[in-house]
C-alpha cells in the first residue's frame, strides 16, 4: 500500500518512512505549500490533512510536532518551528539558565484523512533540556533533549530516537489503525 505523507521536513519523512515499512506501508513526500492555521497540535494537523486532501484527491498522513518545556508554560510548544529558526537552541538554553526544573516533552500528532475519516494518534516522550548543544544527528530540539531513562541526546543516540520517540509511538498507533481497517 503506499500512502502520501504531507511535510516540508525532510528529518520528519525519513523517520516516518521507517516506521511505515513495518506495516507494509511505502511512504511517499508531497511537500503541499499550506498555511497553518492556530490551535492545538489537533486542530492544525486536521486542518491541514483537509487541506491537503482537497488538493491532491487522495488519502494523506501528516503530523504537527512540538516542544513542550514544562518551567517555560509548554513553550515552545506550537511555536516550536518559528522559535527554533529565531532562537535556535543557543536561545532555548538562555532561557533555561535560571530555571530548576529542567523537565520537557516532544509530542506528535500525527493524522490521517482519506475525505470523509479522520484517524488520529498522539505520542509523546518525555525527559529533559541540558544546558549545552550535543550531538549531530535528528535535527530541530534533538540536540539538547535526553529522554527519560537514557544519558544521551536524541542527536547523540538516533537508534534511542528511532525507538522511543514521540513520532514512532504517534505513528504506529496511527499505522495500527490504518491497518486494522483495511
Ligand atoms: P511540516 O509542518 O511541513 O511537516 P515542520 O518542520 O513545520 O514541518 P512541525 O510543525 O511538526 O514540522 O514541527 C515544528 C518544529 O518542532 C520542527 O520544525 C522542529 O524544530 C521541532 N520538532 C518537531 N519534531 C521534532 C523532532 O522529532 N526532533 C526535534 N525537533 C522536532
Amino acid at each position: 500500500m503506499e500512502l502520501f505523507m504531507v511535510t516540508s521536513n525532510i528529518h520528519k519523512f525519513v523517520e516516518t518512512r521507517e516506521f511505515a515499512k513495518e506495516y507494509g506501508i511505502k511512504l511517499i513526500q508531497k511537500n503541499i505549500d499550506i498555511q497553518e492555521i492556530r490551535g492545538t497540535l489537533e486542530d492544525i494537523i486536521m486542518a491541514k490533512a483537509k487541506k491537503a486532501y482537497e488538493e491532491i484527491k487522495t488519502p494523506v498522513i501528516c503530523d504537527d510536532s512540538g516542544f513542550f518545556i514544562d518551567s517555560l508554560n509548554d513553550f515552545p510548544g506550537e511555536f516550536s518551528r518559528f522559535v527554533i529558526e529565531k532562537i535556535g537552541n543557543e536561545g532555548i538554553i538562555k532561557l533555561m539558565e535560571n530555571k530548576e526544573s529542567k523537565g520537557a516533552e516532544f509530542r506528535c500528532m500525527a493524522c490521517y484523512f482519506d475525505g470523509s475519516n479522520f484517524k488520529l494518534s498522539l505520542g509523546i516522550v518525555r525527559g529533559k533540556v541540558i544546558d549545552e548543544i550535543r550531538g549531530r544527528f535528528g535535527f530541530g530540539y534533538d540536540p539538547i533533549f535526553i529522554p527519560e531513562g537514557f544519558t544521551k541526546t536524541f542527536a547523540e543516540d538516533f537508534e534511542i530516537k528511532m525507538k522511543t520517540s514521540h513520532r514512532k509511538k504517534a505513528f504506529t498507533g496511527l499505522f495500527k489503525k490504518i491497518s486494522e481497517t483495511k
